[in-house]
């Protein structure tokens, strides 16, 4: 009788654990999704504006990056929420607005200004993906760390905030004291070098040969993956092997042709470019960028796009050589756009396109590619559109929209409007309009600027004050006020 009990508790104990075994299979946190569940490729290009054929510019040299847009949809109306890195890549990672009190600026740590709110890779994370990455996908490598199953690693250096003052890497001999050196945050050597070396010897191309690395473990893996490759470049100093440097012509090269500000913008439209200018080869003053050096610039822009597309290519060959490419959907995002001389400005930490507008190009193995959408697309948008291509739930805290309607139809449009801001000014955008306030302490709006992206896609004259256009800009002042009230609920 005795035995008999103890028996029978040890088959409900055995079946319970059964029970939980069961239950815990099922539980969406820890089961693998099937293995028919989409991959998903993010990766990253730091500054990297929309200057691309996919974009109908045909001067910067990318037949890597073409030949993905040839498969996928390229948004050319696609805008970054803020223009600088941390906070971009902030509020892309969380799917929420930046406001006046989070998400300014490059320090920007998603863990601190928005704790609690599940990141996209803890979101694919919690729903049975492997999730890592190689590079610069958060701004800080120790921030959002939760969201990865394992750890995410940048190439060469120790893991840590330490190697926020490396990534420059500077190859060439006559640069060599700068490795030596603690160099301060925005300031460094040269803004530019032409390193007669490998690929694979600036930090780039380190990346790529680590992303390759992890890319045959993950092949291995029995659940799918959602990976991050974040390259650093074209974010200055523009270092890229010499042999990029050389695909372009230097008196090919062309300037911008409206080096001006624009007919009757705000005086706060205009900044000093700080980043550029703590480079120790460029004037540490208010004069404009000299011809010859504006020139270099450009090149070096277009040399550093043209090196990370090499690397973007080998990465999505690899890939195809591993019988993943056709079960993976690939995100490839700059991170916002940049200023190249155009209105005198450099770097990006303005509210004209040039600085707000950036390259997103989607892949998905089940939609027709070769694509381009005017639809105009947020960067909260990213968010919700990877999940739902995923066939996983909306997250409640998102605010963007899905653009998987534009994918399946570049012609359809989900947005009326999108919204970006940097620092005292707000951004809201229609399908021709932009309209940018900016606001004195007390919260008055000071100034503002209207540009119309259908006659003056440069962004030549503001129209803000042409009576012609108080219609538009009383409907735009009104969405625009709509969105700041909802951005504090
Ligand atoms: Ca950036």
């Amino acid at each position: 009788m005795k035995s008999k009990t103890y028996i029978s508790k040890q088959r409900i104990y055995k079946s319970l654990g059964f029970v939980l075994c069961f239950m815990a299979l099922f539980n969406c946190k820890d089961t693998p999704k099937k293995p028919e569940a989409p991959n998903i490729l993010f990766i990253s290009i730091d500054d990297l504006r929309p200057e691309l054929k996919a974009f109908g510019k045909s001067h910067i040299i990318s037949p890597n990056i073409d030949k993905l847009a040839a498969e996928g949809t390229a948004f050319k109306n696609a805008y970054c929420n803020v223009p600088v890195c941390g906070a971009s890549r902030a509020s892309l990672l969380t799917g929420i607005y930046p406001t006046p009190t989070r998400y300014i600026d490059y320090k920007t740590r998603v863990d601190e200004e928005a704790p609690g709110v599940v990141t996209l890779p803890k979101y694919f994370k919690n729903n049975g993906y492997y999730t890592t990455a190689i590079g610069k996908i958060f701004h800080h490598p120790d921030d959002g760390t939760k969201g990865w199953t394992k750890e995410t690693y940048r190439p060469d250096y120790p893991n840590t905030n330490a190697q926020q003052e490396l990534w420059r890497d500077y190859q060439s001999p006559e640069n060599s004291w700068t490795k030596e050196l603690e160099l301060p945050l925005g300031g460094a050597g040269p803004a530019w070098e032409a390193g007669q070396v490998h690929d694979t010897i600036y930090y780039d191309g380190k990346t790529t040969k680590l992303a390759l690395k992890e890319l045959e473990e993950l092949a291995e893996l029995k659940q799918p993956f959602f990976f991050g490759v974040g390259y650093i470049r074209p974010h200055l100093p523009f270092n890229a092997p010499k042999k990029y440097w050389d695909l372009y012509n230097p008196e090919d090269i062309e300037l911008a042709d409206n080096h001006y500000i624009p007919k009757d913008a705000p005086r706060d439209a205009w900044f000093n470019f700080p980043e550029l200018r703590s480079y120790n080869n460029i004037a540490n003053d208010s004069i404009p960028i000299p011809l010859d050096q504006a020139r270099k610039l450009r090149h070096g822009y277009y040399a550093c796009v043209s090196f990370i597309d090499a690397q973007v290519g080998m990465v999505i060959d690899k890939l195809k050589e591993l019988n993943l490419y056709d079960n993976t959907i690939i995100v490839l995002w700059g991170d916002h756009g940049w200023n190249l001389g155009e209105h005198s400005l450099w770097t990006k930490m303005s509210c004209f396109k040039n600085a707000l507008q950036s390259a997103l190009i989607i892949k998905s193995p089940k939609i027709k590619g070769g694509m381009v959408t005017k639809a105009l697309a947020s960067y909260v948008d990213i968010y919700p559109t990877v999940t739902e291509m995923a066939g996983l739930d909306r997250p409640q805290h998102l605010v963007g929209k899905s653009l998987v309607p534009v994918l399946k139809n570049p012609e359809s449009e989900v947005n009326s409007y999108v919204f970006a801001r940097w620092q005292n000014a707000e951004t809201i955008k229609n399908n021709r309009y932009a309209y940018t306030q900016y606001y004195n302490k007390s919260g008055i709006v000071k100034d503002s600027m209207l540009y119309d992206h259908q006659k003056d896609p440069d962004e030549n004259i503001n129209r803000a004050y042409d009576p012609k256009h108080n219609g538009m800009i009383k409907e735009l002042k009104k969405e625009l006020e709509i969105h700041l009230y909802d951005r504090k609920q």
